[in-house]
């Protein structure tokens, strides 16, 4: 079972998705209300849901505008936590050299993972919201990620499907220029659901997959599973709250492990889509920012 958002005429409405793509409404402001309701029952968020589907009303999930399953007020993001981002990074460092170990060497074996900030609720889009292309880079990737919605405590609640937009020629240049090139306007895209976190027997059989689209045709198809990744995801979570403040709510992306062909870059106009499976697909088109009026 999957939570999302969809725009109706008078607000957003949370619903949750059956597995066989039916909609139904559930009566909670937003996720984190569901969350909160089924604390104080003593139940999980699935019970309740559960039992709202014994008697709900369906609709198809393809006629709802899609929004952001959350506002998370902040997302942040590990990285080089596979080996294939460590080998991409390396290959930026170096301007293609490989011919020496960088610090992405020593943070993919560090005790102390990378954890940056990547965004705000305001810089967070949603599903088929456009992504933004920086106009000062001319190398640019999504990075395809796992997601965790987790409270203020840690907790993981639930699974999301996030992209980490990334600029490979400013990160490139100087690794001190991470901030610009992961954070600006339309960087960052969440959903198009959560899975409940009781859902998920196992979260590391995930698997990740991008597809880009130019001109309806595919340039390119990765995937990956979430049993490549170095670390464990409560070690990624460990690092992000201790003596943090973090808010219910929050999405920590947990690092990309398919990263597109060196010589390839976005365009603007291009199509993205993000799909692990169990959460659904997260697409995106996307827009140079200098054209965004
Ligand atoms: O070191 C820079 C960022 C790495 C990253 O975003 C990733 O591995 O996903
Ligand atoms: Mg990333």
């Amino acid at each position: 079972m999957r939570i999302i958002r969809y725009v109706k005429e008078n607000g957003k409405q949370l619903a949750a998705v059956t597995n066989e793509n039916e909609v139904f409404d559930i009566p909670y402001e937003d996720f984190m209300s569901l969350i909160e309701a089924a604390r104080s029952k003593n139940k999980t968020a699935f019970d309740i849901i559960k039992q709202i589907a014994e008697v709900a009303e369906k609709q198809p999930i393809d006629s709802l505008q899609l929004t952001t399953p959350i506002d998370a007020p902040e997302v942040w993001a590990a990285g080089v936590t596979y080996k294939k981002s460590k080998e991409a990074r390396n290959y930026e460092a170096t301007q293609g050299k490989l011919d020496r170990d960088t610090f992405y060497d020593k943070v993919y074996d560090a005790k102390r993972p990378e954890i940056f900030f990547k965004s705000t609720a305001a810089r967070t889009v949603g599903p088929n919201d456009p992504v933004y292309l920086r106009s000062d880079s001319n190398w640019q990737i999504p990075e395809p990620e796992l997601g965790l919605v987790i409270d203020r405590d840690g907790t993981v609640l639930g699974y999301t499907a996030g992209n980490d937009m990334s600029c490979r020629d400013i990160e490139g240049e100087n690794p001190l220029y991470l901030p610009q090139a992961k954070v600006w306007k339309n960087s960052c895209s969440i959903g198009p659901a959560i899975l409940l976190k009781e859902a998920v027997s196992d979260p590391y059989e995930l698997k990740i997959i991008c597809r880009i689209y130019r001109n309806d045709e595919k340039v390119f198809d990765g995937e990956a599973q979430v049993n490549q990744l170095k670390r464990k995801l409560d070690e990624l979570v460990h690092y992000l709250v201790l003596d943090n403040e973090i808010f219910d709510g929050t999405v920590l992306l947990t690092g990309t492990c398919v990263v597109p062909p060196n010589e390839f870059t976005l365009n603007d106009n291009d199509r993205i889509e993000i799909e692990i499976p169990g959460i659904g697909i997260l697409q995106n088109p996307v827009v140079q920012s200098k054209t965004v009026q």
